[in-house]
């Protein structure tokens, strides 16, 4: 079998001689192998090389790598810019990045520079990467799905940039105080950042249509005097893995005019108008928290029309640069819209095909549907957007007036179609009528695009069918699908350097560029020395796990046990609830028993709760109680243990699935419109015990259904069971149920807080249980009965995850990204000579 170059043993080389080792060194740079590194030391930092901090050593070797790049970044702008390709531009308020050190280091193949880095140096790179800071750009799935997305186009050799916002402060810091999550901001920018590139030549001026100012992230109108924002770009690398291709993301950070233009300023207000300075720049300053509910702050809505106007404005120059014409816009640019959230593109790409571009409406309008796209991520109705119509009004009065008249031709044709049917008209407005009138930002996306998709089969059949069924019958060609999927490179090639290192060896390198060929592993599953290999590996990164968790968190966790983890955004759809009530299940069971054989797990949640989302808080309480009283009962020592991580993070994600056994994806069927990590942990061999909802249904279709545990109600069931679902019945009927919900009602897990857990009964039987937790749980317990038997077996075991990770192909975001490039963008790589 042959060894990969990313897995090959490392080697003594600095970065000159690996390059050319590698073929990469085509693109001429000068100075040492050294040089690269300690010359940053003394010049950027001007230390003796010998007294650098880790912070400066990271950093300095940071901007060493970032000279490997710079030529081959330059020439992959260069070499689009001669062949005029079609280009595709990805707009996302939400770019979930993480650490960049190791993933440019691999996918670069420098990874041999560790060890020359650990031999000549004497540092680690492991110790080195924990001093970066891990951009947390992003709420959750959406967020890092957008970072594989980027990732695969580059490559694919896909001519793509990303463009988001550079917030000052990423997502919060999570912190648990006695289980209540406590949010501390994220200043991830405080030290300079070796990755990014300020543009300030190419900033871009946004008008907007009044003066505001910013009060408790709500923007108030002061008068309606027009202003200016400035839009700086900063550019981070985006290195296609083997580094022929390095694409760009775009992040533009909020700044001030440097020449006021406010009414203030000649008027003497110079106090005013220096205040107003800060305003502009506080439109970047943090990232919205609340991916649950689109009751959004004013501000909100300036940022997703600043990162529009923007982006837009760049698109058309680079556009106009390359010496096209207008009607070939759509054959030279694609843009998806990640949601609603750059939504706006939709009049603002209107407005400059009319205005700045002179067309009539009839092609400026063909050219902007056939430019844009647009992806849904959610179904659930409170995270759709709708804007009030008076802050357009206000901020953006043009805008407003463009997307009156889209919507007046659009209801014109629907009402040609079907005469007299005021209700289907009503539905399919872009305008809600009644009280505070708004725009309705799906409708907008929907109808301003040639392309509608859902992020897995069932979500999109979803969309298709029950969320906007009006729209598929006027636009039945512009739904499609495309299944999610994530990165192989930051997720199993370094996230897991022994099952990576074991599945190069059993089919070569190309897995990581090609995931089908994982498939090639498939056999292996029924081949005993490869188990026995498989589990070797499980280990080595439970135990890289358990070490960093000490480290990093002083949480000890046994290696021995099975590693039972929920980890995602708490959210009272995904269930955490569901999970925590069959923990306390099998607690009274085993209090009830103690000689009850069970393997020892240890059950991994993580996740954090929107700020002002109280239930949500309230389960991570519940999930840190359960935990304390748990840990510390001796019935049931050595056998179950709870743990709530705080502070989830695409870091804690990368050293926790590798070590994962189980994967929980248990959301209630017919919500959760994809999922992400139970692709991450499939290709990293957990098993996932799920509901059939999301790319659960696909996973298990791939893996086949022996290989997962699949339970509980379907989705139709689900909608099906509206009617009559009853949680109580299930308590009254149910002893080990109510036995299990009184523990937590009695206070039982808060001795100290009585009543602490009122809201959980409040919901679960005051309200109905929206979410048919009741419903599945019997079920969900016997499940995982079944996941306990066969743990105890761990050879049989090992089969199973074997063909999990040989049957993952399918969930690699490069097969997601050629779909989108096939049938949505017909975009194609533009490779180097
Ligand atoms: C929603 C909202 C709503 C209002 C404004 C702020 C805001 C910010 C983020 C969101 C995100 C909700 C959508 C989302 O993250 N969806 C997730 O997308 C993943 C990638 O497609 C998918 O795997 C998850 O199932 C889906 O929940």
């Amino acid at each position: 079998m042959g060894k990969a170059k990313p897995a090959a043993a490392p080697s003594a080389k600095g970065p000159l001689e690996i390059l050319q080792e590698y073929g990469c060194g085509s693109v001429p740079f000068s100075g040492a192998n050294d040089a690269l590194y300690e010359r940053r030391l003394v010049f950027d930092h001007v230390i003796e090389p010998a007294t650098a901090t880790p912070r400066e050593q990271f950093e300095a070797l940071s901007a060493a790598v970032r000279d490997v790049l710079a030529q081959r970044w330059v020439e992959t702008s260069r070499r689009h810019d001669t062949a005029n390709p079609k280009q595709v531009y990805y707009l996302s308020m939400e770019f979930l990045i993480g650490r960049s050190l190791a993933n440019n280091v691999a996918n670069l193949l420098l990874s041999p520079l560790g060890a020359w880095f650990e031999k000549s140096k004497g540092v680690s790179l492991a110790r080195l990467i924990e001093e970066e800071p891990d951009a947390g750009l992003g709420n959750g799935g959406l967020g890092r799905l957008a970072a594989c997305c980027i990732d695969s186009l580059a490559t694919l050799d896909v001519p793509a940039v990303g463009y988001g916002l550079r917030y000052d402060f990423g997502i919060f810091r999570q912190e648990l105080r006695d289980g209540n999550q406590v949010e501390q901001p994220d200043p991830w920018l405080t030290e300079p950042d070796p990755w990014e590139v300020a543009r300030p030549g190419e900033q871009v001026t946004v008008p907007v249509g009044c003066t505001f100012e910013v009060r408790h992230g709500d923007v108030r109108v002061k008068h309606a005097q027009p202003m200016n924002i400035l839009g700086v770009p900063y550019d981070r690398p985006v290195v296609g893995y083997g580094g022929r291709t390095i694409n760009t993301l775009r992040l533009w950070r909020a700044a001030s005019p440097n020449v006021f233009d406010f009414g203030e300023f000649s008027g003497g207000d110079f106090f005013g108008a220096v205040g107003d300075r800060v305003l502009a720049e506080s439109v970047t300053r943090v990232l919205y928290p609340d991916d649950s509910t689109a009751r959004g702050r004013s501000l909100r809505f300036l940022q997703e029309y600043f990162l529009v106007r923007c982006s837009l404005d760049d698109i058309v120059k680079r556009f106009r640069r390359r010496g096209n014409d207008w009607a070939a816009l759509p054959d030279k640019v694609a843009i998806q819209l990640n949601d609603t959230h750059p939504a706006m593109a939709v009049p603002e790409l209107l407005r400059i095909l009319l205005d700045e571009a002179g067309l009539g409406w009839d092609q400026a309008w063909d050219l902007t549907v056939r430019t844009l796209a647009y992806t849904n991520h959610t179904l659930l109705p409170e995270a759709l957007e709708k804007w009030p119509v008076e802050l357009f009004e206000a901020l953006l009065p043009r805008h407003l007036e463009l997307v009156y008249e889209i919507n007046r031709r659009f209801l014109g044709d629907v009402a040609a179609k079907h005469p007299g049917d005021e209700g289907r008209l009503a539905r399919v407005s872009l305008i809600e009528e009644g009280g505070a009138r708004k725009v309705r930002m799906a409708n907008l996306a929907i109808v301003g695009t040639h392309s509608t998709n859902g992020v897995a089969a069932i979500h999109s059949e979803l969309l298709r069918t029950a969320t906007v069924p009006d729209f598929a019958e006027v636009f039945p060609e512009r739904f499609n699908n495309k299944t999610n999927g994530v990165t192989p490179r930051r997720w199993l090639l370094l996230a897991n350097p022994d099952l990576a290192a074991l599945l190069t060896d059993a089919v070569g390198p190309e897995w990581v560029t090609n995931l089908a060929h994982l498939r090639k592993a498939d056999g292996l599953a029924d081949d005993p020395a490869f188990r026995a290999k498989f589990l070797v590996a499980k280990r080595a990164a439970k135990l890289r796990f358990v070490d960093w968790l000490k480290a990093t968190a002083g949480i000890a966790v046994d290696p021995d046990t099975l590693f039972d983890v929920q980890i995602k955004r708490i959210h009272e759809y995904k269930r955490q609830l569901l999970n925590a009530i069959q923990v306390v299940v099998w607690y009274n069971r085993l209090r009830a028993n103690p000689s009850l054989a069970v393997p020892p797990r240890t059950v991994l949640f993580a996740g954090k709760a929107a700020p002002a989302y109280h239930l949500a808080k309230v389960i991570i309480k519940l999930v840190a109680a359960i935990g304390k009283v748990v840990n510390a009962d001796p019935a049931t020592r050595g056998k179950l243990r709870v743990e709530f991580l705080p502070n989830y993070s695409c870091t804690l994600a990368e050293h926790l699935i590798p070590a994962a056994d189980l994967s929980e994806q248990i959301s209630t069927a017919g919500y959760e419109a994809s999922g992400t990590s139970n692709m991450k942990f499939m290709m990293n061999g957990a098993l996932t015990v799920g509901t059939r909802d999301g790319a659960n249904i696909e996973i298990a279709e791939e893996a086949g259904q022996e290989n997962v545990f699949m339970f509980g109600l379907t989705a139709d069931q689900v909608l099906g069971g509206r009617g009559w679902y009853n949680p109580q019945w299930h308590y009254e009927n149910e002893p080990e149920t109510r036995a299990a919900l009184n523990l937590i009602f009695d206070n039982h897990f808060c001795p100290d807080e009585p009543g602490a857990f009122e809201a959980i009964r409040e919901t679960l039987l005051g309200k109905g249980d929206y979410y048919m937790h009741l419903a599945d749980l019997t079920e969900y317990v016997e499940t995982q009965r079944g996941v306990m038997a066969l743990y105890a077996d761990r050879d049989a075991w090992a089969k199973k995850a074997v063909h999990n990770v040989a049957r993952s192909g399918k969930f690699s975001s490069d097969r997601t990204i050629f779909e989108y490039c096939r049938d949505v963008w017909r975009a194609g790589p533009c490779r180097p000579a």
